[in-house]
């Protein structure tokens, strides 16, 4: 049995990239392609396979580390038939042209411990010409996908894969037989997205409107300062925020809604609905008047397909909220609020919300969305821009309550009543700004008038 070290592969256009998780340890026994580490760029994270199977011997590498390619990663005693088959001396040879400070001697000079890197990614295949976002939204991505009106074929582990890098596989031609999409053609696609110039990774139609670049500044010249690095969620959240922005033309319409009554009925059933271990929230009932406005405006409930050529109707009613978590934002999803009452809806939420910020959230928990509600009542404010979850086609943001004189024609007085701030972002390449309008006056009725909600 041969030991061998192995080696980070080209990784790309990377100087270094974070170990951020070990995926063996010593004793293990692997097969080929087995994911032995994760490492992460301030872009994307991606495993590093295992050049051929054996038994690992010593991990050279731990969590934290900043490594780049030729490093080493760890020894392996590699099973008799990768021992002693060419594929290994030919990665031993290979290994010998990468000039890297970690890789020790030639194999020659060392004839005991042979050298392999996993199989580099193969080139990248060339995506579609079509001029679309290459990436899939998270934390809420479709698992849908379309390949010239095909499904991709790629196994769960490579679909996974592919959705927490964000990557649409419609996008990769796979290189497996039957045009399967391997791990190797997702990263491929990836390096190669990252690779080009910062205006064609932008997103459709922005072509020489793109941004110029931020200057670099050295702030410590101006005072003292600290560096602190990003959370996964927060550049996880941040690259599709900013995907949307530039993608969708939002405009947001600011409209009020008394909920003097509903906040009377909502405190009126509090204390039955902590009996049955439910904290009933506003949020709830807005959630519940969502669906209702969402049927009443059913392209509110919509996506623009992948082309742009037409509009996909959904006949189901799921609506993620934007949820505040010590990690960042993530958006887990209410399903079938049209077959939930309120109380359910508020159970829900306040499971979902818990698991958000114990980091138990399941990716299938924040898929599937078509409308999104993002509250910011509990905290403060009066009014807000919420940007829009794409694919989804609208959010509404929804700001604190409070009691304002408004004047009642029947009494002419000035009466106090609870009035609520909403803030509906729509996409304005799929709703016109009257339909926005008349979706936010919907929103105010179902809200003044807690009858309404109970249809
Ligand atoms: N006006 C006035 N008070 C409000 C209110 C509103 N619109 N909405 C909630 N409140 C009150 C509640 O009644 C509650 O008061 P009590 O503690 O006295 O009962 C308090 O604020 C806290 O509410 P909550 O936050 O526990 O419950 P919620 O259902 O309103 O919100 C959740 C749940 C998950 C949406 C919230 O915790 C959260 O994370 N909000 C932040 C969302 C966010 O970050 N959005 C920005 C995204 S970027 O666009």
């Amino acid at each position: 049995m041969a030991l061998k070290d192995v080696l980070v592969p080209d990784i790309g256009n990377f100087d270094s990239v974070d170990v951020i998780e070990l995926l063996v340890k010593a004793g293990d026994v692997i097969a080929k392609d087995d994911s032995l580490l994760t490492v992460e760029s301030d872009k994307a994270s991606m495993d590093i396979p295992a050049p051929f199977g054996g038994t690992v011997k010593e991990v050279k590498t731990k969590v934290g580390d900043k490594i780049a390619q030729g490093h080493l990663i760890l020894t392996l005693e590699a099973a008799e038939d990768n021992a002693a088959s060419p594929a290994s001396s030919t990665q031993a040879e290979t290994i010998n042209k990468v000039s890297s400070p970690a890789i020790t001697k030639p194999a020659a000079e060392t004839p005991k411990v042979e050298q392999a890197i996993p199989t580099p990614s193969r080139p990248a295949p060339e995506p579609p010409k079509q001029v679309q976002p290459a990436h899939q939204p998270l934390p809420v991505g479709e698992s849908v996908v379309v390949n010239g009106g095909k499904s991709s074929h790629a196994s769960p582990s490579v679909r996974r894969f592919a959705r927490e890098l964000g990557v649409n596989l419609a996008f990769i031609k796979g290189s497996a037989p039957k045009n399967r999409i391997v791990q190797n053609d997702v990263q491929a696609y990836v390096k190669n997205e990252l690779a080009k110039p910062r205006s064609e990774n932008m997103g459709a139609g922005l072509g020489s409107l793109a941004t110029l670049p931020m200057p670099v500044i050295d702030f410590s010249q101006f005072g003292e300062i600290e560096t602190k690095p990003l959370s996964r969620i927060k550049k996880i959240s941040g690259a599709n925020l900013h995907r949307n922005w530039v993608t969708a033309p939002h405009v947001t319409q600011f409209d009020e809604a008394d909920i003097t009554d509903l906040e009377d009925f909502r405190k009126s059933m509090m204390a039955d609905a902590e009996k049955r271990g439910v904290k009933l929230t506003m949020l709830a009932f807005l959630i519940k008047a969502s669906v209702n406005a969402l049927k009443a405006y059913p392209n509110f409930n919509s996506s623009l397909s992948p082309d742009g050529d037409s509009l996909i109707l959904k006949n189901y009613y799921n609506i993620g909220f934007a949820c505040d978590t010590p990690d960042g934002l993530v958006v887990p999803v209410v399903k079938d609020v049209q077959s939930k009452d309120v109380l359910d809806i508020a159970r829900d939420l306040m499971e979902l919300s818990t698991k958000a910020r114990e980091r138990k959230l399941k990716i299938e928990e924040m898929q599937g969305g078509c409308f999104t509600i993002s509250s910011l009542g509990g905290i403060g404010g009066t009014m807000f821009t919420p940007i829009i979850n794409c694919p989804e086609v609208a959010i509404l943001g929804v700001s604190r309550s409070s009691m304002q004189p408004v004047y009642d024609a029947k009494t002419k007085s000035f009466e106090p009543r609870l009035i609520l701030p909403l803030s509906l972002s729509y996409d304005h390449r799929v709703v016109d700004g009257a339909d926005g309008a008349r979706f936010t006056s919907h929103m105010r009725m179902m809200l003044s008038d807690v009858r309404r909600l109970l249809l």
